[in-house]
């Protein structure tokens, strides 16, 4: 049985004290293999670490406790998660995208899954007529991130993973920005919930890795034949490091929250600025629609600056807490420029035609002091 509330079983589920010597923490269990007592028979459903390690177990156990499904399994990245969701496809099947993607998301979907006979097309899923009109016979699945990386859009799961019910298509969910304690795609309608658990789920930016969670028991069984089959699992190491940090996650992200709503509030009066789009403002297109969809609106903020690249540069060379990287969702503030950076493989009309302009700047608030996170860049823009 789970203890029903988010921070308790961020703490305790999927753990038990250790069997053997009653460790509180669940051990590394830095083993590729298990020993049998006679061929076939082995300890629960341990025989070799591509198939099952304990102390992943443990963590896909938590991790899909905390987004209420029954079923969890990890990756070695997050876009290896994504790849794992795609391929339970066929060539010759359609695909509905969300059309502003991460960047290493709309390369694989375009660049890699086209090449081997999918067909893809992106939509803007805030408009639902086009999203609907989107659909054919042979759509299987759709992708759906929220809010979108980089311009924050809010897509109402309700409605699209609705409409793919509707459809006979599977829908997956990314839900990296939101995490599972600001919003859970499944009990909205989703399928299957996707993560890279890099961002806010690792929170100390240093392990790369993702997830996917499901309720379904027939598609966790193809995603977990796949897992097996394909092979991309993380290392034991990073499941240990993401089970240690699953444990703070809800009170890291309500300090992430706090603080990424001071900053972006500061910088919508700030005169340098053009734009701030943050899903907690008023003035957030889909402002209600996030109040209702998320329990807060999340630790990354986007900025237009008013002055273009050179002034986007300027920022982005003289910040001094922020740092100027790619990735996001540590407890350290980044900061970074889409267009040459972590959005650089979208096709440059595609940026234009999302708004993923020269002068756009995307944040990743941090859990630092926000009065000393707006100096810096008060001191960056002046
Ligand atoms: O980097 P990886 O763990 O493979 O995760 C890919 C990924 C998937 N989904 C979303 C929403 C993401 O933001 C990412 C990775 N994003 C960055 C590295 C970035 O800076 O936006």
């Amino acid at each position: 049985m789970h203890p029903h509330h988010f921070a308790t079983k961020a703490i305790h589920a999927g753990q038990q004290p250790d069997p053997v010597t009653g460790a509180i923490i669940t051990p590394i269990y830095q083993t590729s293999t298990f020993v049998q007592s006679s061929p076939g028979v082995f300890k629960g459903e341990y025989d070799y670490s591509r198939a099952a390690n304990p102390t992943r177990t443990a963590f896909q156990d938590n991790i899909a406790a905390l987004e209420g499904g029954r079923h969890g399994l990890a990756y070695a990245s997050g876009v290896a998660a994504t790849g794992a969701v795609v391929h339970l496809l066929s060539a010759g099947d359609h695909i509905v995208v969300c059309d502003d993607v991460y960047g290493g998301t709309n390369r694989l979907f375009n660049r890699v899954f086209k090449q081997l006979g999918l067909e893809i097309s992106m939509v803007d899923m805030t408009n639902e007529r086009a999203y609907r009109d989107a659909f054919r016979d042979n759509t299987k699945l759709v992708w759906i991130e929220t809010p979108t990386n980089p311009t924050l859009k809010v897509i109402d799961l309700e409605m699209a993973c609705g409409i793919a019910r509707e459809k006979g298509a599977t829908s997956a969910v990314d839900n990296t920005f939101a995490t599972p304690y600001l919003q859970n795609p499944l009990a909205l309608g989703a399928h299957i919930v996707c993560h890279s658990t890099t961002k806010y789920i690792g929170g100390h930016s240093d392990a790369i890795g993702g997830v996917l969670i499901t309720d379904d028991d027939e598609l966790h069984t193809r995603l977990k034949f796949l897992q097996l089959s394909e092979g991309a699992v993380p290392g034991i190491f990073e499941c240990f490091l993401l089970l240690r940090s699953t444990k703070t996650l809800h009170v890291r992200m309500d300090r992430h929250c706090a603080n990424a709503e001071k900053v972006a509030h500061h910088l919508e009066a700030h005169p340098a600025i053009e734009r701030v789009i943050y899903p907690g403002l008023e003035s957030h297109p889909q402002h209600a629609l996030a109040t209702r969809q998320m329990k807060a609106g999340g630790g990354m903020v986007t900025v237009f600056l008013k002055d273009g690249l050179a002034a986007a540069k300027r920022m982005l060379e003289r910040v001094q807490i922020f740092a100027l990287a790619e990735s996001l969702g540590g407890v350290e503030s980044l900061i970074e420029h889409p267009a040459i950076m972590t959005h650089a493989s979208v096709p440059p009309e595609q940026r234009a035609q999302l708004g993923i302009s020269d002068a756009l700047v995307r944040l990743s608030v941090g859990i630092e002091d926000a009065d000393d996170l707006i100096a810096d860049l008060d001191e960056a823009l002046r």
